[in-house]
């Protein structure tokens, strides 16, 4: 197989991946979980794919089902149809609404039908009083942009998509802006060797996020990521301090544990407190991880990204996407790939879209 190919395949196949396993422990909304329990979880897994027949499968939730729609769409039409994707993202959820949506995103669903698809913008827009979502849901969906934009390697034309895509669905521009990250991430990943510079890779993400951030805003929307309750708990502002952030973790000779990263980064239901940690949990799988000593990289991310509790299907999926990439489709154990739901389709999406990045 081309190493491009399995870069490819990696991306979505780790992208599901780490959203089945992770659903494990979504519900539990813990501050952490500690990597035991998450290796014994794999484990059980592990077990499970040895018995032939009619093994459990680990179902694969919202995340998996609206980045199907993204790969789907863009194969099909060839570039982005944005009344399709649309079309795409509520049939799915009107079919399968038990698969674990945000609960405001459903409402778009509902207007987006209503409209027949055909003011495909407008709905996300009325969210919140008019600010749009913040939520993570763009951020969870769109590694498949991120290889369809890849053979042009344009940051402009890849945040461009990334927008249009995000903006069906949460128009917020933290939403927006951490669906940008996780595209680069992603993007850099793909280019990446294996054994990659962590330290090079956050340098090179903070100039890009640098030059989005910094770009005027169409609306007079708060660049400045959402307010807990408790502002003393908030002291980050943009996707740059945060990767800053990263770069000072990186640096220590010990990484901080699991509390400071979910506490200081985040590891929630908004974009900002999840993207972050999703990039941090791949590049930290070049560190020493004591607990994971007989596990590959790919292996360790998922696990790490778990472990930092809080929104775990989608910090596993966003980091699950990265980690393929970088490492490709091998690196992802079979035993999990024969366990979990929607990864042969997710193997066919990414063939498609390789295709794709072939032609001139
Ligand atoms: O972002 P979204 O698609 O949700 C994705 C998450 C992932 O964890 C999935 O695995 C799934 O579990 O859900 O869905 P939205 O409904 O747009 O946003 C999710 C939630 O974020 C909302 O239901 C709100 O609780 C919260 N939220 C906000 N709260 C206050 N003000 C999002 N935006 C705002 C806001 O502006
Ligand atoms: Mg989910
Ligand atoms: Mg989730």
């Amino acid at each position: 197989m081309s190493t491009t190919l399995s870069k490819f395949q990696g991306t979505l196949v780790g992208a599901v991946v780490g959203d089945c396993i992770g659903a494990i422990f979504e519900s539990l909304w813990a501050k952490t979980i500690n990597p035991n329990k998450v290796i014994g979880a794999i484990e059980n897994l592990e077990t499970v794919s040895k018995e032939e027949d009619n093994h459990r499968i680990y179902k694969f939730t919202d995340d998996t089902a609206m980045a199907r729609s993204v790969a789907k769409s863009l194969v099909i039409n060839e570039g982005f149809d944005a009344s399709d994707m649309a079309e795409r993202f509520s049939e799915n959820y009107f079919d399968e609404p038990d698969r674990g949506y945000g609960g405001n995103v459903i409402n778009v669903f509902s207007q987006l039908k209503e409209l027949d698809y055909k003011d495909v913008f407008g709905p996300a827009k009325k969210q919140f009083g008019g600010s749009g979502s913040y939520g993570n849901g763009g951020a969870m969906r769109i590694a498949p942009a991120a290889l369809f934009t890849f053979k042009d390697n344009d940051p402009e034309k890849s945040k461009d998509l990334v927008t249009q895509i995000t903006s069906i669905t949460h128009s917020n521009n933290q939403a927006i802006l951490g669906a940008v990250l996780q595209s680069y991430a992603v993007d850099m990943a793909l280019n990446s060797s294996s054994s990659f510079s962590p330290d090079e890779m956050v340098d090179a993400l903070i100039t890009l996020m640098k030059m989005v951030e910094e770009e005027p805003k169409e609306t007079n929307q708060s660049s400045e990521g959402p307010q807990k309750e408790d502002k003393s708990e908030q002291k980050l502002k943009t996707y740059v301090e945060k990767l800053e952030l990263i770069k000072t973790y990186l640096k220590q000779e010990e990484q901080p544990t699991q509390l400071t990263v979910h506490t200081e980064l985040g590891a929630d239901i908004s974009a900002f407190e999840s993207v972050p940690a999703a990039v941090y949990s791949f590049l930290r799988s070049q560190k020493d991880f004591s607990d994971l000593k007989d596990r590959n990289s790919f292996e360790k991310t998922i696990v790490y990204a778990i472990s930092l509790g809080g929104d775990s299907d989608t910090v596993a999926t966003m980091a699950g996407a990265i980690a393929g990439a970088c490492y490709g489709v091998e690196s992802i154990p079979i035993s999990w790939q024969k366990c979990c739901e929607g990864v042969e389709d997710a193997k066919k999406f990414a063939e498609g879209l390789y295709k794709l990045s072939q032609m001139s």
